[in-house]
């Protein structure tokens, strides 16, 4: 039996725990596997992430409603909470500094808090504004704090177009050649991000570090 087959049943039941919206098993089974060796990008990428999937699949065909999401919501934070140390990267210079949020109006943050981990992971320094970001939030911070990077998330189709807003706001502002826009979340594309004048997309948080990469050093 090898390692990984033995942290197997931990991890399932960590991933049954977030659809279930059980935190606190959540939240033990995130200790136990992290302290049997389990790898924390593992959990995260191959567990928590497919855990939340099943959870919007379960909404979509109405055998979750509002406050089930909810709840899953709750364990996924519980686990991240405790893997989020672990992700982070240790001590060099930081490759660039970036604001991240969900722009207005869109409340969902869990992947926003992902893409801001492995960021953070990746030597980012990351000011993380939350979510329901208004574009005037964006500007003061990235002028205050001296940010080089930009990332938007919007999980909603009718919240997709706060990210354009956003980008608008930051021309008007005169600051569209200092800063960098990177776009993402579930109902983002890459077309989507051209047509609104974004700098880069990407579908997940891994790839989102390497894309953050790219878009500091242009
Ligand atoms: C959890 C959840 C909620 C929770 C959010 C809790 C929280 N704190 O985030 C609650 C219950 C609050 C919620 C509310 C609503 N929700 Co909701 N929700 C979800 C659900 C199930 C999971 C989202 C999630 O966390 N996924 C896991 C993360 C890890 O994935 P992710 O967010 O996509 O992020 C990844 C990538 O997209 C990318 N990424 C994300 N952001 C960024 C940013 C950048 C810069 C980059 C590069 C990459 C990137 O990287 C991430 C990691 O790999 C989805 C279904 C789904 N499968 O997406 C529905 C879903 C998004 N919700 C939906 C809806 C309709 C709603 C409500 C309108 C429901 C209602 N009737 O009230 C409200 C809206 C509230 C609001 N104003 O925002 C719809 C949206 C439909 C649409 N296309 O517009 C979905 C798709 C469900 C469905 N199938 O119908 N929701």
């Amino acid at each position: 039996m090898t390692s990984t087959e033995f942290h197997m049943p931990d991890l399932e039941k960590l991933h049954e725990a977030v659809i279930e919206g059980d935190w606190k098993a959540a939240a033990s089974l995130t200790h136990a596997a992290l302290a049997t060796g389990a790898a924390p990008l593992t959990i995260v990428s191959q567990y928590l992430v497919p855990a939340m999937d099943e959870v919007g699949r379960r909404f979509e065909c109405e055998e979750y409603f509002v406050p089930e999401m909810l709840l899953s919501a709750r364990a996924m934070k519980a686990s991240m909470e405790i893997v989020r140390p672990l992700l982070a990267a240790t001590g060099a210079e930081p490759v660039g500094r970036v604001v991240i949020g969900t722009v207005k109006g869109d409340l969902h943050d869990i992947g926003k808090n992902l893409v801001a981990s492995m960021l953070e992971g990746g030597g980012f320094d990351v000011i993380d504004l939350g979510a329901d970001v208004a574009p005037a939030r964006f500007i003061e911070t990235a002028i205050a704090r001296d940010a080089n990077l930009v990332a938007l998330s919007a999980l909603l189709t009718v919240t997709m177009p706060s990210m354009k807003t956003t980008i608008e706001a930051f021309q008007s502002a005169g600051l569209r050649d200092r800063v960098k826009i990177m776009v993402g979340g579930a109902p983002v594309t890459q077309r989507y991000a051209e047509a609104i004048g974004a700098d880069g997309y990407s579908e997940n948080a891994g790839s989102a570090v390497a894309l953050a990469r790219k878009l500091v050093r242009a």
